[in-house]
């Protein structure tokens, strides 16, 4: 890490050091305790070195074209003048996340655990009205967003995602600026970031400077390859399939967090806790939670409160009383409306260790 990403972190004390080239640093699971995720424990991932240009709104320009009939450059001010502000909160989650728990190991450089993932509150402008006002011409089928950071070993772009047309014409599709009411910081893509609620972080472009409207998929940095792609078929766990086998994540599936009672907790027979947590799921809604006290091997369901927004996540609670002394592991099972269930111990094994979404766990001791 660079001195100038240590400062970064220095001012995000309660975040982990992933111990990466680029700045990383994800969330403690019992810290992401609250309906919206303050900003100051929201992890950060970057693929590259920060960029090193003026990320001062007066000091941006969005560029939109390709496949358009005019092509616009609009700065952050004229956006957020010229179209309609909306608010949503909505979870981010790094497709990376619970890399860590595969039991085989895959690729991937940043081993994340449960805290690559957050709740905000993200407003801006719909990526569709800008698109409308440019106009979408007849060849046009992906969007491809490009950004000033750079990869830390070659002289290239750190990360250039996109979108599919019809994801980035979805109403939940932002062009951001601000994060739980602030302007957007620094490390969270300054001062324009794109959010695609479902759609993995990758998608989330930072330091957004310029879209490109294609005629074909992208294949920007970090596009192409194994990278934020899943296999197609089931495979082997170590097996390393044709990269023509491979398909851009564009969704994520359902998952759970516990937040309380934080892992190591030592908790006395007899008196009652609450478990609780949050779950979540991609472009299929959330169904149910359901937690065991005894390792997985009995379930009952948990108490979900309804949320109101579509892409936010659902806290759940369960009330428990330990009868006997001793270690309990403790874990929480969503399922999704298409009735898929997190699975136990691994989701499928994938090259780079994508979308892990395992049942979470906390053992704690009873005394
Ligand atoms: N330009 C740019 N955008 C980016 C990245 C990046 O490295 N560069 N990382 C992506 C990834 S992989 C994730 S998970 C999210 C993380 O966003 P955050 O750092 O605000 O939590 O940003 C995405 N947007
Ligand atoms: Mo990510």
């Amino acid at each position: 890490m660079s001195p100038q990403d240590q400062a970064f972190l220095d001012d995000k004390p309660d975040l982990m050091d992933m111990g990466d080239a680029a700045l990383n640093a994800e969330t403690p699971a019992h810290l992401l305790d609250e309906p919206v995720t303050p900003t100051r424990l929201f992890f950060i991932r970057n693929n590259g070195a920060m960029p090193q240009c003026d990320l001062s709104p007066d000091a941006w320009t969005l560029r939109i074209d390709g496949e358009v009939d005019t092509p616009l450059t609009l700065s952050p001010a004229e956006l957020a003048a010229r179209f309609e502000i909306v608010t949503l909160s909505a979870v981010m989650e790094c497709a990376g996340n619970g890399r860590a728990f595969f039991p085989r190991p895959t690729d991937g450089a940043v081993k994340w655990g449960l805290g690559a993932v957050g709740c905000a509150r993200w407003t801006g402008v719909r990526l569709a009205d800008i698109l409308h006002e440019a106009g979408i011409g007849a060849s046009a089928r992906y969007i491809a967003h490009h950004s000033p950071d750079r990869d830390l070993e070659r002289d290239a772009e750190a990360l250039s995602r996109g979108l599919p047309l019809w994801k980035a014409l979805s109403p939940e599709t932002l062009v951001c600026f601000a994060m739980n009411g602030a302007p957007l910081e620094a490390v969270h893509g300054a001062p324009l970031r794109i959010v695609a609620p479902g759609f993995p972080g990758s998608a989330w472009q930072k330091w957004l400077a310029h879209i490109h409207v294609r005629d074909r998929e992208h294949d920007g940095a970090k596009m192409t390859g194994y990278d934020y792609r899943l296999p197609t078929r089931p495979l082997v766990p170590g097996e390393l399939p044709d990269v023509a086998e491979m398909a851009v994540i564009e969704d994520m599936p359902v998952k759970s967090l516990i937040t309380a009672p934080p892992a190591g907790a030592c908790i006395a027979a007899g008196g009652e806790i609450e478990i609780r947590g949050f779950a979540w799921s991609g472009h299929t809604p959330l169904a149910r939670v359901e937690i065991s006290c005894d390792s997985g091997i009995s379930w009952r369901a948990a108490r979900l409160e309804p949320t109101h927004e579509r892409f936010a996540w659902s806290r759940f609670r369960f009330a428990w009383t330990p009868r006997e002394t001793g270690e309990v592991t403790l874990v929480a099972r969503a399922a999704d409306a298409r009735g898929r269930a997190q699975p136990l111990i691994s989701a499928p094994w994938n090259p780079m260790g994508y979308n892990n979404n395992r049942c979470p766990r906390v053992t704690v001791a009873i005394g």
